[in-house]
């Protein structure tokens, strides 16, 4: 029998969450009471449904995973909560987090993930509380946690409790007079059944191994050292028929083995020289937490994530999940490009447009609203789950290719002939000093919002541009009618070409600019895309004055 202590603590500033969770360096995180604190107060902020409740827990492999998995067992106990479901050794992919919620329908789960943060004892941790639609907790909720962190005081933790969460089994344990239950499970059997009951499994194991098409279609995989190494095995290897040869980098480190776990060309570069360098046909990477994308095609050709989803939106026919749901609406973040509503506008699909964050895609998904929603920052996924899901994004292309017969190449010179081509590139300065890049955005906001912005003229490199509209982004969510103010900065013209600053808000440190381009052509869909939005970025730098505030030529990142 294990009795529960009350501990008193002092708040800590700052554990406000962000875009996707709480996310700090390691070492606040270590802090005493730190991360405490802010475990006690995601209880309090659900005090009147905990007692005797069931929550999910599990992260990206990340270093301090277990050691915060502890405890979150321990002051779980000691709130009355019943039982936690734990992925083994606290592994278990975001998506895959937002899956088990919804199939063993728990009270929420929490995931201990910096996403595509560095980890290691010098990086990022992070906390995230999802709810239980399986989706990360919406503002209201974020805000709670935030409040009750100020005036913390103390938390209730049963010490006496340890559970080795490398067996996977069902450990109960009496907490006075409670029975308290941990579950470790196998981190990646539910995610895996479901993925076999959403796409055709025999029709994408026969893509890869040629018995449809004669010659194999090989696929590179590249789980970047984040969590997906062990679905990726089972998926691609054990159920797909892949060899070892097909993927790369499957063991989760608690550092990454020091790379960016972050999808991208400057990040994945090692992937991209990989696939472009090889025989491969397909190239896929995932973030640290498993819920990002990236796909290349045979040459290393890109999909931007803008376009990937809207190739998606035209193809859900492929996909035997949709055939049994229907296909309800779309979505995109308000940075992604508008290829999408191209193709929502022709199939007759109601389209949506969100602020930044997966959180805000939840509530058009549990009305029956949404379907397919995707974001520029690689991310992609469906109403299968309530996050946005890497390997599910993986296996969407695949079975489109496996329906077509096409090249990803072919695929997209196919979607742009049909719906033209939204060019979108996006630049992130990484690690500014915060104070000169907030005067930017306030000064950028006044600009842009006095009289006689709207109807100027701006021109770089022989192209003019006349602003139509300008504004800080704010969205009413149709469902709560909840509103989120001050999203980001845009200025769209009279050619659709659109131009959006905003801050990071998944940074541990300083801040991160993020300038977002967006031009659509009808016709000319063949152009390098830093070629065709060059005027356009000169406009936007022009504007923003971002080098004078970064200090920075150049973006440490381009997408
Ligand atoms: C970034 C992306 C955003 C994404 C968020 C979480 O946020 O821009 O689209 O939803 O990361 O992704 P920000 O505020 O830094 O721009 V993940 O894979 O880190 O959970
Ligand atoms: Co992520």
């Amino acid at each position: 029998m294990s009795g529960v202590v009350i501990v008193n603590t002092t708040p800590y500033e700052g554990q406000k969450p962000g875009t996707s969770g709480l996310r700090k360096k390691v070492k606040v995180f270590l802090q005493e009471n730190y991360t405490e604190n802010f475990i006690q107060s995601i209880l309090d902020a659900n005090k009147d449904a905990i007692v005797g409740s069931t929550l999910v827990v599990g992260g990206d492999g990340r270093y301090l995973l277990k050691e915060v998995v502890d405890k979150i067992i321990k002051i779980s106990a000691g709130n009355g909560v019943a039982k936690l479901l734990v992925g083994q050794n606290g592994i278990l992919s975001t998506p895959a987090v937002s899956c088990i919620i919804r199939k063993y329908k728990t009270l929420g789960g929490i995931v201990l993930t910096a996403s595509h943060n560095p980890g290691g004892i010098d990086n990022d941790f992070g906390i995230k509380f999802n709810c239980s639609n399986g989706g990360p907790a919406p503002d209201a909720t974020t805000n709670d946690i935030y409040k009750l962190t100020t005036t913390i005081k103390q938390y209730k933790i049963a010490n006496n409790i340890t559970c080795p969460i490398d067996k996977i089994g069902v450990h109960t344990f009496n907490v006075e007079d409670r029975q308290f239950t941990v579950e470790v499970i196998d981190s990646v059997q539910d995610y895996v059944d479901y993925m076999k009951e959403i796409f055709d499994f025999p029709k994408i194991k026969s893509l890869l191994q040629g018995s449809a098409q004669g010659k194999p279609f090989n696929v590179l995989i590249d789980s970047m050292n984040g969590v997906t190494g062990p679905y990726v095995k089972r998926v691609f290897v054990d159920e797909l028929g892949a060899s070892e040869k097909n993927v790369r980098r499957v063991v989760p480190l608690e550092d990454f083995g020091g790379a960016h776990p972050d999808p991208n060309l400057t990040y994945a570069a090692d992937l991209v020289e990989a696939v472009k360098n090889g025989d491969y046909d397909f190239g896929a990477a995932f973030d640290g937490d498993g819920d990002r994308n990236m796909i290349i095609g045979r040459g290393a050709f890109f999909v931007t994530p803008s376009d990937s989803l809207a190739v998606l939106a035209n193809h859900l026919d492929c996909i035997p999940y949709f055939k049994s749901t229907g296909v309800r609406g779309f979505a995109r973040s308000m940075p992604t490009a508008a290829a999408v509503d191209r193709v929502a506008a022709a199939v007759g699909k109601e389209i949506f447009e969100v602020p930044t964050g997966w959180k805000y895609f939840g509530n058009l998904m549990d009305a029956g609203r949404l379907s397919l929603c995707g974001e520029e920052s690689f991310g992609t996924g469906s109403d299968h789950v309530r996050e946005k899901d890497g390997m599910w994004a993986a296996l969407a292309w695949l079975s489109v290719i496996a329906n077509t017969a096409q090249s990803v190449e072919q695929i997209l010179m196919d979607h742009w002939a049909k719906f033209g081509r939204n060019y979108f590139t996006r630049y992130d300065y990484e690690e500014c000093a915060s104070d000169p890049c907030n005067e930017m955005m306030q000064v950028l906001e006044r600009r842009i919002t006095e009289a006689g912005f709207v109807g100027s003229s701006h021109s770089a490199a022989g192209k003019t541009y006349v602003v139509k509209l300008a504004d800080n982004f704010s969205y009413m969510d149709p469902i709560d009618q909840s509103v989120s103010m001050k999203q980001g900065l845009r200025i769209i013209f009279e050619d659709g070409s659109r131009i959006v600053l905003r801050l990071s808000g998944t940074g541990s440190s300083g801040a991160t600019v993020r300038l977002y381009i967006d031009s659509y052509e009808a016709t000319d869909v063949q152009g390098d895309a830093q070629v065709m939005l060059r005027p356009l970025i000169e406009v936007a730098l022009q504007i923003s004055q971002l080098q004078k505030y970064t200090g920075r030529d150049a973006p440490t990142v381009i997408t």
